[in-house]
């Protein structure tokens, strides 16, 4: 008996090994770098290029064979979930509304930065140029145009506390109370209010409403994003220097930074997944590749899955570079 069944239990060991080796086929290049089989944890947020890219980055980390999985964060909580391993990356770390965030994390350790896209970055408020074409406000985009109340009367809404010119901020999540307190200390709270948008959607929804209404409108906008080169101009208010704003201890009386666009990781996510770490340190996208991502879900309306996929489809010789 026993030396009858020896060959049978043999003989299923080997098919039982060779199942588990071809149904890993589709692991090949991440069992070639090393990575493990858990998946990369990846942040989405509130903005179109960064849910875009992030699935961007997914689908190239899936190509190399890694599993992935998305998780929806807040965009200045993500810094600590990525210090204690919750979450393995940030692949849009804007410097002026997340650089705070992104350096206490660092200092404190568990994080690590994992370099700059080649695209810089502004966050400001600012207006569609047919805001001046119009005469709505002359004298922009100096910011002392702002304080002259036959300006700031271009730019009421009925919900305008004493008839005061809106600009419509973003979501307080983005940077708090950044631009209200700089509408005080520059001596504009008289003049100006700042309303808080619920999403981003909201602010796009506010440029078509305005030039319908013919009435001014200041949002708050970036760059990269779908309206660079669609006629948008950012306010020039005083230059930002370290340490200008009140949470560093300034008057707060200064614009926001010339600033960088970075990357970052768990401190363990080069050892869990040499090869995606890697691919992800290469990474860098520009601002016009950025501004398209944006573009395919706020202009073309695509879903960002969809918009992710098309740009893998159309620029698979820039993101390949990265993964050799
Ligand atoms: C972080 N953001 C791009 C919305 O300014």
């Amino acid at each position: 008996m026993k030396s009858k069944s020896l060959p049978l239990i043999i003989g299923a060991v080997i098919i039982i090994a060779a199942a588990i080796f071809f149904m890993q086929g589709g692991d090949k290049t991440a069992k070639k770098s090393g990575d493990s089989s858990q998946p990369i944890v990846i942040p989405t947020h509130n903005w179109s290029s960064q849910i875009v890219m992030a699935y961007v980055i997914g689908g190239i980390f899936e190509d190399m064979g890694n599993n992935v999985s998305y998780v929806n964060a807040d965009s200045q909580a993500v810094y600590e979930s990525i210090r204690i391993g919750d979450v393995s990356i940030s692949h849009e770390v804007w410097e002026s509304a997340f650089g705070k965030s992104f350096t206490t994390a660092l200092d404190k350790g568990g994080l690590l930065d994992w370099g700059d896209h080649e695209a810089r970055t502004l966050e400001d408020m600012g207006y569609p140029n047919w805001v001046v074409e119009k005469g709505l406000c002359p004298g922009l985009p100096d910011w002392t145009a702002l304080k002259n109340p036959d300006c700031a009367k271009n730019f009421t809404t009925p919900d305008s506390p004493d008839g005061k010119g809106r600009m419509l901020e973003g979501p307080q999540t983005w940077h708090g109370d950044l631009i209200p307190q700089r509408v005080d200390a520059l001596g504009l709270g008289d003049l100006w209010w700042v309303k808080f948008a619920g999403s981003a959607d909201a602010l796009w929804a506010e440029l078509s409403a305005a030039e319908k209404e013919g009435r001014g409108t200041i949002i708050f906008n970036w760059t990269p994003n779908f309206t660079d080169g669609a006629g948008f101009t950012f306010i020039d208010f005083p230059p930002y220097t370290a340490g200008c704003r009140p949470e560093d201890g300034g008057d707060g009386k200064c614009g926001s930074p010339d600033g960088y666009l970075k990357k970052a990781v768990h401190e363990d996510f080069p050892k869990t997944h040499p090869g995606a770490a890697a691919a992800f340190k290469k990474m860098s996208f520009s601002t016009s590749q950025i501004g398209a991502m944006a573009a395919l879900v706020d202009v073309d309306k695509m879903t960002h899955e969809d918009a992710a996929k098309k740009w893998l489809a159309d620029n698979e010789s820039v993101w390949k570079a990265f993964t050799k």
